[in-house]
């Protein structure tokens, strides 16, 4: 049996991996969950595994050496969620990202080379390439982040591949395009839009509301992730993808219309300083070696909508109180 070190747990997808976990593997998996609990996380998202004799939630920091070390020593499994992860958070402030993404990535990776771990998975992003107009970026490619968010993932991502070269941790370094799904925080466009709409709320849309992301449904992730913990060869970087391109503004167009609302909710606004045009990953690596995502995107669009529908005290609770202040002050935006 395994033990996997889940940093980020309380998060979207790290929530959805553990559960993904659990449902694979049942009692033949031993879930350690270390997570801060910002305001991203959630341990809402996890009350049916709570109970369960092989998982394990502890509060804290993936930078701070002295919670980190033990965790990593037990694990033989790691994999790196926890991040700040809102490129307009990391607009406004973006220390905490510097912080988190970079640093703690450091100090995990410290542990896992003084204990040896079977794997080190760390979860980069597609936006650590940058913008594309045409084409697809392959792992072999240049990064050019572009936001603080994107850049202190970049650092993550080949501080890890670092670790792998210099002294041979078994390292995977995942890029993964936009994720959707239950559990995502109230602040990325699909559960934002999704919510502001069923609230009759305006939905703020950047600029000319073109701008392309790929869009993965979350367990197609998960699963990915566990494919490459069996597949993945070390020290190699894999793009992960949906197939599933779209111009924020079809998105948009899809909520309203599945939840009968109307266009005159749209509210065009200013654009997010250095908003990356277009994402997309080239999958041919991952393909090759036998993934490819399972969920239809229409049908996992429908069942992700419906599920805000049906879990308004999950994120009414959430987009109340200090974060409708804190989304007032920094982006002037209607709640
Ligand atoms: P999220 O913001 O929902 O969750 C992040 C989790 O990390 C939260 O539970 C938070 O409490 C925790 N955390 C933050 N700082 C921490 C710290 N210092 N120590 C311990 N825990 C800490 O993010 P998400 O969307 O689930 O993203 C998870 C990972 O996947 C991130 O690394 C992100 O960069 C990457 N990623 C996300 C997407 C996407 O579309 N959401 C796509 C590709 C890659
Ligand atoms: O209010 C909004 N209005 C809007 O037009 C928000 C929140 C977003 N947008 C646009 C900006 C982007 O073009 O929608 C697109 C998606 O925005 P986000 O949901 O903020 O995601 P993105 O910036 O693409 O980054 C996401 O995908 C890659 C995740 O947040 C990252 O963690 C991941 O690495």
């Amino acid at each position: 049996m395994k033990t996997y070190l889940v940093t980020g747990g309380a998060g979207f997808i790290g929530s959805n991996f553990i559960h993904y976990l659990f449902e694979k593997y049942d009692d033949d998996v031993c879930v350690i969950n270390l997570d801060k609990l910002t305001y991203a996380g959630n341990l809402e998202n996890l009350i049916d595994v709570e109970t369960r004799e092989n998982y394990r939630f502890v509060k804290g920091d993936i930078c701070d050496a002295k919670t980190v070390d033990p965790l990593v020593q037990e694990a033989d499994i790691v994999v790196n969620f926890a991040a700040e992860s809102h490129v307009d958070r990391s607009i406004g402030a973006p220390d905490a990202f510097i912080q988190t993404d970079v640093y703690g990535t450091f100090i995990l990776l410290e542990a896992a080379r003084k204990h040896g771990v079977e794997k080190f998975i760390q979860i980069s992003t597609d936006e650590v390439y940058g913008s594309i107009i045409d084409g697809s970026f392959k792992e072999t490619d240049i990064l050019e982040p572009s936001s603080p968010y994107s850049a202190s993932k970049a650092g993550a991502d080949r501080l890890a591949y670092s670790y792998f070269v210099t002294y041979g941790l078994a390292v995977i370094i995942t890029r993964c395009s936009n994720n959707f799904g239950p559990y995502q925080y109230p602040e990325k466009l699909i559960p934002l839009f999704v919510t502001n709409a069923l609230e009759d709320k305006s939905l703020p849309i950047y600029g000319d509301g073109k701008n392309v992301r790929d869009w993965i449904y979350v367990r197609d992730h998960c699963d990915a992730v566990d494919f490459l913990l069996g597949h993945g060869a070390h020290g190699q970087v894999y793009n992960i993808g949906g197939g599933n391109e779209r111009m924020n503004i079809q998105i948009t167009d899809l909520i309203l219309h599945y939840l009968h609302k109307p266009d005159s909710l749209k509210n065009y606004i200013q654009d997010r300083l250095g908003h990356d045009r277009r994402y997309s990953v080239d999958t041919g690596k991952i393909a090759a070696l036998g993934w490819t995502p399972g969920h239809k995107f229409e049908q996992a669009m429908h069942s992700t909508i419906q599920w805000y529908v049906d879990h308004k005290a999950w994120w009414g609770k959430l987009k109340s109180g200090e974060y409708k202040e804190f989304y007032k002050a920094n982006y002037k935006k209607e709640l």
